[in-house]
Formats: structure tokens, C-alpha cells, sequence
């Protein structure tokens, strides 16, 4: 078989800023992409956002703007995310440039000149947040289960694709090829809609009700419905019908999604595409939801999870391991801080932290720190954790196609956690006293270095930069997408005398004592990031923390500095130097500023400032505050601290 690879996530609305559900999917992706890289593949990741429809006009105009300038903005903040996470895509699309546009109106043709696509009026219950019509069996209590909001009456003459034409084929597909969605609970979700008849999909809206879209090649009156525009990223991306990489990488395509999108993947997108005359994708892979506090993430609930809130503050690596380890893919999981700083201590800093540097302080002390070759005597245990180290590998190459990433995962620490027993049973600091146990020696230590290293290629998908840090220690400088696992985990492969380097502790250990529950605000807790500049002041240089003493970047990091526009300002009652805005930054909000000597308010309307927006809210005269407006202290006064061109609302500042 082809070893080529194909990985996709949604393309994310841009009515919404990237939470940890995005981070989730994206990470997975990133994780799969990296995975086939290590096995040897040809890859390609794509990801991007989706940006016409109802719901973008609607989110544009409360945020008081047009459609393309809040696509820009909200997807600029997709992009500028991703990297800051490690994801490795090759590819970012939006549906708005014209490439992708291009090859949409291109299959609407072709389908439309097959006969597929056809006029006709339609009356139903629409849902906005679905942008879809929605059948009677889909509501719950007269409601859209999945906006819980009660759809709109529409009558709309319209295009339609004869879906229903294909339902046969659909499940044929399904049936003959068990793993075209998984997991099987997914599969048989999609096999139990489609027993019942399947009706045309509406594909197009009126241009005076919805200018926001793409217009039908064969009548400019209409604009094509979201989901025909936005499933063709897959292929558009690509460079459908004829590009490069379409060649390479379609059909291998496999997509990533959560549950709430499975009905277009798992039954639009496959129709489509074969009405198309393009053979469907490998595998649709559907992962469950995170809960916060065992609900539903809500802005209104302040619950919403944002990635890089979490991130700096835990460790990019920690986070990442975190999300993986905790969810079985396909089902719900909970997020909480405490259950992440858990692993973080146990799984992170105990067993992998501990293991790593034990065997290069071992290495240090008793071979002056390089590579020992094997020593002439084998005991059973060596081989005992050879092949317990072999057994993971081999966990870990099987579970990782199928999503079983938790599974993997434990399979890896069930061989770092053999190795920190080996260490104990072998008590390398007894064979150190006796020179006529120094070949015994050589071989625990080198065994544990071997072991060290496998580990490392194995969490590379995982944790990209702990993975670099730990091989470039042992001497093998690759970057953590140029690792593979046939070369780099052979046994024996590390070379003797090359000088390995004990270097800061892998993760440093966070204090437990009062994790606070993520979620009851959308900024990680002030409590949370002292526990973090403990845990680090612990493993770092003696320096006073005090005033004029230097700062780390990870310190400087945790500063969530934002650029936002003063709404309204109004003087808090009773107070001289207090003024009361609502900035807009990419979200409103409410801060207090004690400007109020040195401003008037009317002046402060439409000035572009910087916020901490990090900052746990505070209550000044009675009046809360979210965050802090940045100013210099000039001998008259205060200067608000300003941008010297335009700048997003919401635009991050470092
Ligand atoms: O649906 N837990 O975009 P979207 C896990 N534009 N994953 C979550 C999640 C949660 N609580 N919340 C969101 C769209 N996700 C369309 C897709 S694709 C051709 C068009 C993730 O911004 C998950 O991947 O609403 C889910 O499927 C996706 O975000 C929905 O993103």
C-alpha cells in the first residue's frame, strides 16, 4: 500500500474564537499527521475556517462590521493559534479565496449538468445555528436539540441535490467498508438515519435573503448553502480536479470532526462526492465532546476553555499529552485544571521526568556523562524490559490508526514505569561500588539510555518539543518531525561515547494542593499561575523574584496583553480617578480604569488601548472589572498606551 496520508480537521466557524474543542481536534490531527510522518508516510494536514453564511452576517453585524473584515479578523486568530500549539498543517483555507470558489462552483456544474441539482420550492423549520432545514424527528421538545432554540417556519423556492438518489449506495458503501466512520457507534448512527427515506438536500438560498456566500454557477440569483460550499475544502485545498496533490492525497483523506457535524460528513459530504464523480474519502474519524464541569461549554456561563490560556500557563506539552491521555476518542470527556496538573505531576514530572533524569545523572556519575557501550553480562531483566519495550511498540503502531490514543499512550508508560522499577531492582549505585561489576553497570545504564530514547521517538507525535529535548540530550539532533521510528528507536542505534547532557528538569511539578477547576472564568486562574512560578522558581537559578530582578519569556508569556477599542467611558459614581469603559476586544467587556484625572471620558471613546486581559476580575467602588488598560506614567500624568497603526480588536500584544 501507498504509504500517503491525508488528515483534515472542520473548517472552524469564525463566529467564535478558538476554544479547547478546536485545540482538541486540531491537536489530534496534528498528533495523527505527526504519527505517519514517524512511521515513514508522505502527509498532508489541512485546516482552516469557514466564513459565509447566516451565522457569519449575524455575528459580523453585532460586532458592528461587515462580513469579510470579521471572516479576517476571527481567522487570523484561527491561524495565529495553531502555531503557538505546534500543529504541523501544511495547509490553511479559507472558503472565502478564490481557489476554494472556484472549484465549488465547478462541482455544482457538474452535478447540475448530471441531472443531480434541481428547482423546486420547499417549506420547513429552519435552524440558524444548523443552517439547515431540520426534520420533525430531529426536535426535541420543539426544539433544535443542538442550539436549544425552536426553529423558524420558511417556505423558499430553491436548489436542490438529489440526495435520496444516493441513499443506496451510501449504505452499501457503509456496509462494505466498516471502518468508513468510526468509531462503530458513529457508524451505526449514520446507518439508523439513513432507514429512513433520505430527502433532497437544499442547496442554495435566495441572494436578497443571503448575499454571503457563492453564487450558483447556472443561476446568480442563488448563493450556495454553507455545507455544499463548505465540505469541498477537502478537495479544494487540494487543487481539485487536477492538481499535485489531489492526485496524491485523494482518496486517502481522512477527516477529523466532533459528533455535532456528523450528519453532513457522514452522509452530504459522501453523496456529494459521488454524484460528483469523485470517490469518497478513507475514513471519517468522530470524537466526542469536552464538557466543562460536566456541562456544556457556554459563553454565557463564562465556561468557554481557551487553549492559550492553558498552555503557557501548564506547559504547551503537558496540555497536549493532557488532552490526549484523558479522552477515549468517541466519547465525552470532562476537563478540569485539577485532573490536568494530576497527570502533569504524576504521568509527566514522576515517571517520564524522573526516569529521564535519573539515567542521565546515572550516566553523568559513573561513565563522566557519554554513552557506555553494553556490558559483556545480560541479565533476564534486560531483556525482560527489551521486550516489554517492543511490546509497546508494537501497542502503540496498532492503536494509534485506530484513535485508541489513550491506549498508546498508557502502553508507553507501562514501559517507562518498567524502566524506573529496573532502575530499582538493579540499584545501579551498589553495581558503581564494586569494579568488578562495572560491565554489569555499562549494560543497565545502557539499556536505560536505549529505553530513554525509544520513549522519546514514541511521545514525539505527542509532545514535539519534550520529545526534541529529550533525543537532543542523548545526542540525536533531529527536529521532532524529522524523527522516524525505524532509524531512531532501533535498539542499540545510540553510539558510544557520544556525550549525553542531564540539563533542567523535563516538567516542572505543579503544586496540587488547591488545583482550581477551569471553566467559572475564561482566564486561568491568578492562584494557578503562582503555583506555576513556584514550581519553576524551584528548578530555576537562584534569582530573586523580586522587583528588578530578571524575568523568563514563559513568565512574560503568561500576560494575556490584547488591543482594544473604548466603546463607551463613563465616570464610576463618586470616584475621581475612575472610569468605567466597555472595550471591544474581539468580545466586549467591562473594565475600570483610574484614568479619570488625566482623561475625560468622551475622549477615551474610539481610542485604541491595551488590555491585560488576563487578570482576574475585581470589584473598584462597587464596579467589576475585567482586566487592566496599560499606561505610561509621564511626569503630567498618565499616557494610555496606544498602537501606532490600526490594529484588530482582540489582536494579541508581545
Ligand atoms: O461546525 N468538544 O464549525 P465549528 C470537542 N464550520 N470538540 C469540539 C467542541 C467540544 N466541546 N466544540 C467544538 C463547524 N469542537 C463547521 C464545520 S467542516 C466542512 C465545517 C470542534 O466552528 C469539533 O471538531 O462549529 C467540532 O466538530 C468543530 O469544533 C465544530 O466547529
Amino acid at each position: 500500500m501507498e504509504k500517503r496520508f491525508y488528515v483534515t480537521t472542520p473548517i472552524y466557524y469564525v463566529n467564535a474564537e478558538p476554544h479547547i474543542g478546536h485545540a482538541y481536534t486540531t491537536i489530534v490531527a496534528d498528533v495523527l499527521n505527526r504519527f505517519h510522518r514517524l512511521m515513514g508516510y508522505e502527509t498532508y494536514f489541512l485546516t482552516g475556517t469557514d466564513e459565509h453564511g447566516d451565522k457569519i452576517v449575524q455575528a459580523a453585524e453585532a460586532a458592528g462590521t461587515d462580513p469579510k473584515s470579521y471572516a479576517d479578523r476571527i481567522s487570523a486568530l484561527f491561524r495565529e493559534t495553531w502555531p503557538k500549539l505546534n500543529i504541523s498543517h501544511d495547509d490553511f483555507i479559507r472558503t472565502t479565496e478564490p481557489r476554494h470558489v472556484q472549484v465549488v462552483q465547478r462541482i455544482l456544474q457538474k452535478v447540475y449538468d448530471n441531472g443531480d441539482i434541481y428547482f423546486d420550492t420547499y417549506r420547513g423549520r429552519y435552524c440558524v445555528g444548523c443552517e439547515r432545514f431540520i426534520t420533525d424527528r430531529e426536535l426535541v421538545d420543539g426544539k433544535c436539540p443542538d442550539h436549544d432554540t425552536e426553529p423558524v417556519e420558511r417556505e423558499e423556492a430553491n436548489y436542490f441535490f438529489r440526495m435520496s438518489a444516493y441513499q443506496q449506495w451510501l449504505i452499501d458503501h457503509i456496509e462494505e467498508n466498516p471502518d468508513f466512520i468510526r468509531p462503530e457507534r458513529y457508524k451505526n448512527e449514520v446507518l439508523a438515519f439513513l432507514r429512513d427515506p433520505l430527502e433532497d438536500l437544499c442547496i442554495s438560498r435566495p441572494r436578497e435573503r443571503l448575499s454571503w456566500g457563492i453564487p450558483l454557477p447556472f443561476d446568480d440569483r442563488f448563493v450556495t448553502y454553507v455545507w455544499f460550499d463548505a465540505l469541498i475544502n477537502y478537495v479544494s485545498a487540494l487543487g481539485y480536479p487536477d492538481g499535485a496533490l489531489y492526485e496524491k492525497f485523494w482518496p486517502v483523506a481522512q477527516h477529523l470532526i466532533a459528533k455535532d457535524i456528523l450528519k453532513p460528513h457522514g452522509i452530504y459530504w459522501p453523496t456529494m462526492l459521488k454524484a460528483a464523480g469523485i470517490p469518497p474519502y478513507r475514513h471519517l474519524n468522530v470524537h466526542g465532546y469536552w464538557k466543562i464541569n460536566e456541562g456544556k461549554m457556554s459563553k454565557s456561563r463564562g465556561t468557554v476553555v481557551r487553549p492559550l490560556d492553558l498552555a503557557p500557563l501548564y506547559g504547551l506539552d503537558a496540555f497536549r499529552y493532557f488532552l490526549l491521555r484523558e479522552m477515549v476518542f468517541g466519547l465525552d470527556a470532562n476537563f478540569s485544571e485539577d485532573a490536568l496538573v494530576q497527570r502533569l505531576n504524576a504521568d509527566l514530572a514522576n515517571d517520564l521526568g524522573n526516569l529521564f533524569s535519573r539515567t542521565l545523572a546515572m550516566t553523568g556519575r559513573y561513565f563522566g556523562g557519554q554513552v557506555p557501550p553494553f556490558g559483556d553480562t545480560e541479565e533476564p531483566e534486560d531483556a525482560a524490559l527489551q521486550s516489554e519495550l517492543e511490546r509497546t511498540v508494537g501497542i502503540y503502531r496498532e492503536e494509534i490508526p485506530q484513535l485508541a490514543f489513550h491506549k498508546a499512550l498508557m502502553a508507553v508508560w507501562d514501559v517507562i514505569n518498567a524502566a524506573n522499577k529496573y532502575i530499582d531492582r538493579a540499584a545501579p549505585w551498589d553495581l558503581a561500588k564494586d569494579p568488578a561489576r562495572r560491565g554489569r553497570l555499562q549494560s543497565v545504564i545502557r539499556t536505560l539510555l536505549e529505553v530513554n530514547k525509544t520513549v522519546a521517538v514514541l511521545i514525539a507525535p505527542f509532545m514535539p518539543e519534550t520529545a526534541e529535548k529529550m533525543l537532543g540530550r542523548l545526542g540525536i539532533k533531529r527536529t521532532a518531525l524529522d524523527v522516524r521510528l525505524d532509524r531512531d528507536a532501533a535498539w542499540g542505534g545510540l553510539t558510544e561515547g557520544t556525550p549525553v547532557e542531564k540539563g533542567e528538569a523535563l516538567f516542572p511539578r505543579v503544586d496540587a494542593k488547591k488545583p482550581q477547576a477551569s471553566g467559572e472564568r475564561p482566564v486561568p486562574p491568578k492562584a494557578a499561575a503562582a503555583k506555576v512560578a513556584k514550581a519553576q522558581e524551584l528548578s530555576a537559578p537562584a534569582e530573586s523574584p523580586e522587583q528588578g530582578a530578571l524575568i523568563g519569556i514563559e513568565e512574560f508569556q503568561r500576560l494575556d496583553l490584547r488591543v482594544a477599542v473604548v466603546k463607551t467611558a463613563e465616570r464610576v459614581p463618586k470616584s475621581k480617578k475612575l472610569v468605567k469603559l466597555l472595550v471591544d476586544m474581539g468580545e466586549t467587556r467591562q473594565v475600570v480604569a483610574g484614568i479619570g484625572e488625566h482623561y475625560a471620558p468622551e475622549d477615551l471613546v474610539g481610542k485604541t488601548v491595551v488590555v491585560v486581559a488576563n487578570l482576574k476580575p475585581a470589584r473598584l467602588m462597587g464596579v467589576e472589572s475585567h482586566g487592566m488598560i496599560l499606561a505610561a506614567h509621564h511626569a503630567e500624568g498618565l499616557r494610555l498606551i496606544t498602537t501606532d497603526a490600526p490594529a484588530a480588536p482582540g489582536s494579541t500584544v508581545s
